[in-house]
């Protein structure tokens, strides 16, 4: 089966009860790029990929656009493979993970509709039919966040990420107590997410001052020498999440032990076929982690949840979609949703859904 047409979309995902708002970035809309894979055979798969603005890391959604458009002439023909269409990408662009993930995400979709097979199923096989996912907020008032907590925890949600940073640090130490007050002892467990905003003194400090807390904390500062900084004096586990931006930089991470677990992003390392493989490198080492995107809509959150779906279920730590900020499905009949704290597995072919493209327009960019 070989490519034949590559249509790029641009579409606009407004934040319900926006902004959202993390250490360094505060969105309101996000601009979603999506991506149309068209095979000989007539067949149809789609892609996407959506940063979180252009801080969260190191790219933004223009970007994704011109690097798709930079490789897909030369990716027409080619035969629908993640491992030959990874090696054709890299061979036609250096870097730039998070727009290939696009293109591979729908070669998944592709394939699984080829054999008539679930895209967890060209993973390696789904464990469970349902996945954990996790409530992540935003940056807020330490009492606004603790109810939040309470009211996550009713849903049902059985892990909570509260965001720090960005701020005094003793707001910090206050909302991570009295989130703390309320689900201590429920068996939620709690992750406290820097998004790189704290300096090595403040991740220092809040982990001495709340020792009888069990967060973990995720990507408590800026770079890899920052956590190799803080890793012998911190007496929290660390995540690393916006650092583990490659197979190669994972690979050191957890073979150095610099880390405890990952907050991971399926676009960030290019897509589900490297995805898969980091998958099995963290269970080689025993490492917990998410499968997550940035942002999305149901094309991102049913890649995520079917790579989540195969992942050891003691090492997933949940499967984050953006859904809950995001108003209505791609698809209206078999579109992503959490229900209860957790994600029901798309079971037809492919990603298992439809995306209604009339919500997209017309591509910016064919070939
Ligand atoms: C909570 N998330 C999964 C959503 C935002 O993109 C940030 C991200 C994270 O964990 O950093
Ligand atoms: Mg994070």
């Amino acid at each position: 089966m070989k490519i034949a047409e590559i249509h790029i979309y641009s579409h606009d995902l407004p934040v319900k009860n926006g902004p959202y708002t993390m250490a360094r970035a505060q969105v309101w809309a996000l601009d979603t790029t999506l991506v149309k894979l068209i095979a000989e055979n007539g067949l149809i798969g789609w892609g996407e990929t959506c940063p979180v603005g252009p801080t969260y890391a190191e790219s933004h959604a223009s970007g994704a656009r011109a690097a798709l458009a930079q490789m897909a002439p030369d990716l027409l023909g080619a035969e629908v493979s993640p491992l030959g269409l990874h090696r054709r990408m890299d061979d036609l662009l250096n870097g730039h993970n998070y727009a290939k993930a696009a293109i591979d995400i729908a070669a998944h979709d592709l394939l699984g509709k080829l054999y008539g097979i679930s895209v967890s199923t060209l993973l390696g096989g789904a464990v469970t039919d349902k996945v954990p996912s996790y409530y992540a907020t935003g940056i807020g008032a330490p009492d606004d966040i603790a109810s939040l907590a309470a009211e996550k925890q009713a849903e049902g949600y059985l892990r909570l990420q509260i965001k720090v940073g960005g701020r005094p640090v003793e707001l910090d130490i206050e909302t991570i107590r009295k989130v703390w007050e309320v689900i201590g002892g429920s068996g939620m467990r709690l992750a406290v997410d820097g998004n790189r905003g704290w300096t090595t003194r403040d991740a220092l400090r809040v982990s001495r001052e709340c020792p009888d807390i069990p967060f973990i904390m995720e990507q408590p500062c800026n770079t890899i020498e920052d956590l190799q900084k803080i890793r012998p004096q911190v007496g929290h586990a660390i995540y690393m999440d916006e650092n583990s931006t490659s197979l190669n930089t994972i690979i050191t991470a957890a073979g150095t032990g610099l880390v405890d677990g990952f907050g991971m992003k399926v676009t960030r390392i290019g897509g589900l076929h490297p995805m898969r493989a980091f998958r099995d490198l963290c269970e080689a080492r025993n490492l917990p982690h998410t499968c997550d995107d940035s942002w999305g809509g149901d094309i991102i959150a049913a890649a995520c949840t079917h790579i989540g779906a195969t992942v050891k279920p003691e090492l997933l730590e949940g499967v984050w979609l953006a859904a809950p900020y995001i108003e209505g499905n791609y698809d209206p009949e078999n579109g992503i949703r959490i229900e209860g704290g957790r994600i029901r597995v798309p079971t037809g072919p492919g990603l298992g859904i439809t995306p209604d493209e009339r919500r997209f327009g017309v591509p910016v960019a064919s070939f």
